[in-house]
């Protein structure tokens, strides 16, 4: 048994023991340092330069559990999905060279989306750093722009202030991904090391305070504003800044619209939701956004998907914004209110301040009426289609089916494309942590190895991984690791056998030239997830879709659903990349501006507003 592990079997002398100090290796610290920190899940590929944590890893078995993937992107997603999924730090273990590289996208993944990991690579021994040695790479020069922050760990004596401060980097603030490249020599070095090293474990958010004059003048602009606006998105999530949201939304009837990285942080059955808006949101929350006198902004960063021409976003509003992060303040458009904080503190001291007047809300109630009138009016106007079925599946009756057979505390991840769009727009979630996907850096392939992660981290709930099938092979292989593992994720295949959204955007911005964005020849999905040892449907009948989902949720262990849908549907409502939110479009038979209308022979009449909403 290892020195660590007889370390951890408690016993009054044998930690007095350990206060006179003794001899670990680097990779043993390394594994104290991970139980310290509580964690008791990694995800990971062994090789060369982390050989000594493996074997760590080994004796550790029973403490932490390693899941195996069978690519580092892969590792990476399973770590993020558990993270964005548990709110806890996801962890992984990687070797050095191609080890680190594989991990990259991974670590981009969850940089752009704001998801706490620490990564511990392998790298070569010391002495052989610079001399281009078997499987080096500068891991700390490629994941320098795409990492919260970085470390190389010179020496043992280093790794376990290292580990701590990693972990408090990746939750602390804008959570985000840390990389710990550790050398095999370091790895195998003993030192003389001390539990009482280790300090108390830190908090996991430093709760930032923010700004009181501004919450006042906040306040202030909230009550007077006649045509507010909330915009929530992933930040909202990492707080956990939803009840207090929730509570403000009610108190001063503003209605709220959330970005792809929000959804679920408003419960979507609320009568105040608006839905998502930007490029594929919805009709009434880019209309409302675009008529907005005040936009409290919550845990955004104004991505181009959500704003359309910049220039025009909100353009009549008072801009309110709330973020951990004060380089996003002011980043993409101007801000009026500025409050740099934890969202969760902020909308509290809002709350708090809302509370001081005693209920005297100066009659805000009566003057938000017009507005929730107006916006019912666009509610009503251009509602979301539903996907009536009768020859072909019709990918929004896929997702309407697959949500209705859903338990109402199913976690959904998804790939990226049209799936991941139409899956966001009708598998709409009342919780926060169960919408995971990847919205900043467009991943495709994410989908699976992220559910992995989710449900490795919620063994009790139902874990369904929404993918295209251009996205699904680019990861497939993490099948072997679910299906290895026991971990009974379920996979909907939305089969339109196309890159769908590249090819939707051909048609619609390069006169329909489809260059290679055909699917994939007679790929048989079905075949492919039996030959890992899982179990696969199929079907391409709307009458007997429910029953597939119904029959494949609830059957026990791996599932794959391949599904096809109509190959030629786009989704819709659209907002041109560059246009701005007003200028969305709303169906095939509406042209697009500057564009040929490809769907209809006569150019189709404009649709025009009742005059009242005009
Ligand atoms: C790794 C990666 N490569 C390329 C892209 C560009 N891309 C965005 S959506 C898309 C098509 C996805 O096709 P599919 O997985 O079949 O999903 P669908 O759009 O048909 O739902 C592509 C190629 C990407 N987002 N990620």
């Amino acid at each position: 048994m290892g020195t660590s592990q007889s370390l951890r079997s408690s016993g009054s002398s044998r930690r007095l023991k350990a206060d006179r100090g003794c001899q670990l290796s680097g990779a043993q610290i390394l594994i104290e340092s991970l139980l310290h920190e509580q964690v008791d899940t990694v995800f990971g590929y062994p090789g060369g330069a982390v050989l000594n944590i493996y074997d760590e890893l080994y004796r550790a078995q029973g403490r932490i559990a390693h899941y195996r993937s069978q690519h580092e992107q892969g590792a990476v997603h399973m770590a993020d999905g558990y993270a964005r999924s548990t709110g806890k730090v996801g962890v992984v273990v990687v070797t050095s060279g191609p080890g680190a590289t594989n991990a990259v996208t991974g670590i981009a993944t969850a940089h752009m989306d704001s998801a706490p990991l620490v990564v511990i690579t392998g790298q070569v021994p010391r002495a052989l750093i610079g001399t281009d040695a078997f499987q080096e790479v500068d891991t700390i020069g490629i994941t320098r722009p795409c990492c919260k922050k970085n470390f190389l760990v010179q020496e043992a004596g280093q790794l376990a202030a290292t580990i701590q401060e990693a972990f408090q980097v990746a939750r602390t603030g804008r959570p985000g991904p840390v990389v710990v490249d550790i050398p095999k020599d370091v790895a195998a070095e003993k030192t003389t090391w001390y539990r009482h090293e280790l300090p108390p474990s830190l908090p996991p958010s430093d709760r930032a305070a923010c700004s009181l004059e501004m919450v006042s003048i906040a306040v202030k602009s909230l009550m007077a504003a006649k045509r507010p606006v909330l915009y929530i998105g992933g930040g909202v999530v990492s707080s956990g800044a939803g009840p207090e949201l929730r509570e403000l939304a009610e108190k001063l009837s503003i209605p709220v619209t959330s970005t792809l990285m929000g959804l679920g942080a408003f419960p979507s059955s609320h009568p105040l939701y608006l839905g998502m808006l930007g490029m594929h949101g919805t009709y009434c929350a880019n209309m409302a956004i675009s008529e907005a006198d005040l936009i409290l902004a919550v845990g955004v960063r104004f991505d181009d998907r959500v704003t359309g021409k910049v220039e025009e976003f909100g353009r009549q509003a008072k801009i309110i914004h709330v973020d951990i992060d004060p380089r996003s303040i002011n980043k993409i458009v101007p801000v009026q209110i500025p409050i740099a904080g934890d969202a969760k503190q902020v909308i509290r001291s809002i709350l708090y301040e809302l509370a001081s007047q005693n209920g005297n809300l100066g009659g805000v109630h009566g003057r938000r009426k017009k507005w929730l009138n107006q916006i019912a009016g666009w509610r009503r106007f251009a509602p979301l289609a539903s996907g009536n079925s009768s020859k072909e599946i019709q990918p929004q009756y896929l997702m309407q089916e697959l949500y209705r057979r859903s338990p109402k505390d199913v976690i959904f991840t998804t790939d990226v494309g049209q799936h991941q769009m139409w899956a966001a727009q009708y598998c709409s979630l009342e919780e926060p942590r169960r919408w995971i996907t990847s919205g900043g850096l467009g991943t495709m392939g994410f989908g699976l190895p992220a559910a992995i992660g989710a449900q490795a981290g919620n063994p009790e709930k139902q874990v369904v991984a929404i993918v295209g099938d251009g996205g699904f092979l680019m990861t497939c292989q993490e099948l072997a690791t679910a299906v290895r593992y026991q971990i009974p994720v379920k996979v909907v295949i939305m089969n339109n056998r196309f890159l769908g959204m590249v090819r939707q955007w051909q048609e619609l911005f390069y006169e329909n030239r489809q260059s290679q964005v055909e699917g994939n020849g007679p790929a048989d999905f079905v075949k492919l997830a039996e030959a890992f040892g899982a179990q696969g449907l199929r079907t391409s009948s709307p009458a007997e879709l429910p029953n597939l989902l119904e029959k494949g949720l609830a059957m026990p262990g791996v599932v794959v659903m391949d599904v096809h849908v109509a190959q030629l549907e786009n989704v819709y409502p659209m907002v041109p990349s560059g246009a701005s939110l007003r200028e969305m479009v709303l169906g095939p038979e509406q042209p697009i501006r500057g564009y040929p209308a490809l769907r209809s022979p006569e150019p189709a009449p404009e649709r025009s507003l009742p005059s009242d909403m005009a």
